[in-house]
């Protein structure tokens, strides 16, 4: 049996668990650690696949769940799978609707079977199990799926989260052996088990026991404090095999990317750069701005001096909040660009700093100048 998707490491720091890679898709090598643009709806809001290849984006993420409610598996595969519906030929994870259900659905009623849930679109009752998720992944066709998993809330019972867990690793084992295309996907476990470290231990090590290609880590950044993800981080990810991707779910705030890659993450995906953008907000090398702000009326310099991107390239801060102020469209997209740039330009640094040793030394200094208290 070919693999899908193979990790390649290339360096790693001689501080820290950060380490460069490469993980090889059928669409394309991705250098890594990597930040994979959101694209809930088979496209990064208001971002053209052009735009995105401009960028530097190599991989992005897409979502099972509101694929399958609009417009449905079945139209995305005759149209050739996502890469050819959305006419995008780099590569695409698509998450497996664990979370989205959790989050977006109404009326869930969740049993060892599945989850019984109504649409957020039109209310109509619908059902996902590991093995109704795994074909609607397959006909996606995405390079990279998820294992359909339970993405407890925080705080959580010790007692829910044991019987969560318990549902999710035996939903992962029924994923591995419903997925129809294994030599053409790879199939990614998700570690949960909340802040309780034994549980993470368990569920890491029932994972890695039924040896998937790659493994996520899941139940993060779902309201608990940063410290308490940086713990569980740093405790989760040495249990995981070294030659496989490890993937840090919907996270991706400046500092939690440098927080993760720092316990030995690899991937990351959020959808914080566009959500941000569309409210007017913008990442900047020192610190968020929001364009809003009166004192921005008259600005003409770039969003950020630093950053050479087609919009600070060519755009005043004064035009992009006209733009904003007007609700005209292209006032978020071109803060959208931004934000996307500025986070891939984030990861490219982080990239190079690793090639070098330099990863503790570039933290500080991105730290510094973004206003963020290192520690
Ligand atoms: N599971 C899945 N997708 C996710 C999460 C999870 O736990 C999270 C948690 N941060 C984001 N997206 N399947
Ligand atoms: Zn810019």
């Amino acid at each position: 049996m070919t693999v899908p998707v193979r990790y390649e490491l290339l360096k790693r720091c001689s501080h820290t668990l950060a380490r460069r890679g490469v993980v090889h898709t059928p669409h394309g090598s991705i250098q890594t650690p990597v930040f994979m643009p959101v694209g809930t709806q088979a496209t990064v809001k208001t971002l053209s696949p052009f735009e995105l290849r401009e960028m530097g984006a190599g991989i992005i993420l897409s979502n099972t769940y509101h694929l399958h409610l609009r417009p449905g598996e079945d139209l995305v595969a005759e149209a050739g799978g996502l890469h050819g519906f959305m006419h995008w030929d780099g590569a695409i994870l698509t998450d497996s609707g664990g979370f989205q259900v959790f989050s977006l659905a109404d009326l869930r009623k969740i049993t060892d079977e599945g989850v019984q849930f109504r649409s957020h679109i039109d209310g109509s009752p619908r059902f996902f199990s590991p093995e109704s998720v795994m074909a609607i992944e397959n006909q996606l066709g995405a390079d990279i799926i998820m294992a359909f998993d339970e993405c407890p809330p925080y705080p959580a019972s010790r007692d829910y989260l044991e019987t969560s867990l318990r549902r999710t690793l035996d939903w992962a084992k029924r994923c591995k052996q419903a997925h129809g295309r294994p030599d053409e996907q790879a199939l990614f476990g998700i570690v949960q088990g909340g802040a309780e470290l034994d549980l993470r231990k368990a569920a890491a090590e029932a994972l890695v026991e039924m040896d998937f290609p790659g493994y996520a880590v899941g139940g993060l950044s779902v309201g608990e404090p940063k410290p308490v993800m940086y713990d569980v981080l740093a405790f989760t990810t040495p249990l995981l095999p070294a030659d496989k991707p490890r993937y840090l779910m919907g996270v991706g705030s400046p500092d939690d990317l440098f927080e993760g890659v720092e316990r030995g993450i690899d991937m990351f995906d959020c959808v914080l750069p566009t959500r941000i953008a569309r409210n007017g907000t913008v990442l900047t090398s020192r610190g968020k701005l929001v364009l809003k702000n009166a004192q921005y009326a008259r600005d003409f310099s770039p969003l950020d001096e630093d950053c050479s991107c087609m919009v600070c390239r060519s755009f005043t801060r004064a035009y992009l909040r006209h733009l904003l102020k007007a609700g005209e469209v292209l006032g978020i997209r071109l803060t959208s660009y931004h934000n996307v740039w500025f986070l891939l330009r984030v990861m490219e640094g982080i990239r190079k700093a690793i090639e070098n040793d330099q990863f503790l030394a570039y933290k500080r200094e991105f730290y510094d100048r973004f206003g963020y208290n290192d520690d």
